[in-house]
């Protein structure tokens, strides 16, 4: 089941779990874009898939054990999936097996930690600034769904790229109604 909490922003590794002790609600989550549910099957997962006409998905494996060029180079991976950036795309995982951490930034720019196991579905919107990582179980199994072709290039806060995209402009608008 998934737990949205506070991220602690006290140092150590970032496959920790980070846990401030401050909860997060499913409707400040709402609030800020972000879609979470918990299913037992894929079959209520398709369900979701079908309503919002994600027509494709694949599967990611991310383990210690099985990652090509073994656990450096999956560190490597870590890094660049942890660096803060936007999709012009939603980002969609339900996870399989296994566990995770979404980091996603709140109204205020402060991060808000999802803990995600088996059997979680998180939709983050195009344009909200986010981070992933593992935890120090090292490992998660995960359906990526996707519309077409997925725009997942990882655009990093602080250029003009992800600042300018149309993907921030229109996430920066539809919070602001909300
Ligand atoms: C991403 O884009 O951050 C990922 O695919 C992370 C692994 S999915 C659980
Ligand atoms: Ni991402």
């Amino acid at each position: 089941m998934g737990a949205f909490y506070y991220h602690d922003e006290l140092p150590g590794a970032f496959t920790d779990e980070h846990n401030s002790g401050k909860p997060v609600s499913l409707e400040q989550m709402e609030k800020i874009g972000v879609f979470y549910r918990h299913f037992e099957t894929v079959e209520e997962v398709d369900v979701v898939a079908k309503e919002r006409n994600y027509k494709n998905r694949d599967e990611i494996v991310l383990s210690e054990a099985t990652f090509p060029g073994g656990p450096e180079a999956l560190q490597a991976k870590l890094e660049a999936f942890y660096k803060e950036h936007l999709h012009e795309d939603e980002e969609i995982r339900y996870i399989l097996d296994g566990e995770g951490y979404f980091d996603v930034r709140d109204d205020n720019d402060r991060w808000i930690r999802a803990k995600l196991t088996k059997g979680d579905l998180l939709i983050l919107p195009a344009g909200i600034y986010h981070r992933f990582t593992l935890s120090n179980s090292k490992y998660v199994r995960a359906l990526r769904l996707f519309k077409d072709e997925p725009k997942w290039v990882a655009l990093d806060r602080g250029t003009d790229q992800a600042e300018s995209s149309f993907s921030r402009t229109e996430y920066l608008r539809s919070v602001s109604v909300k």
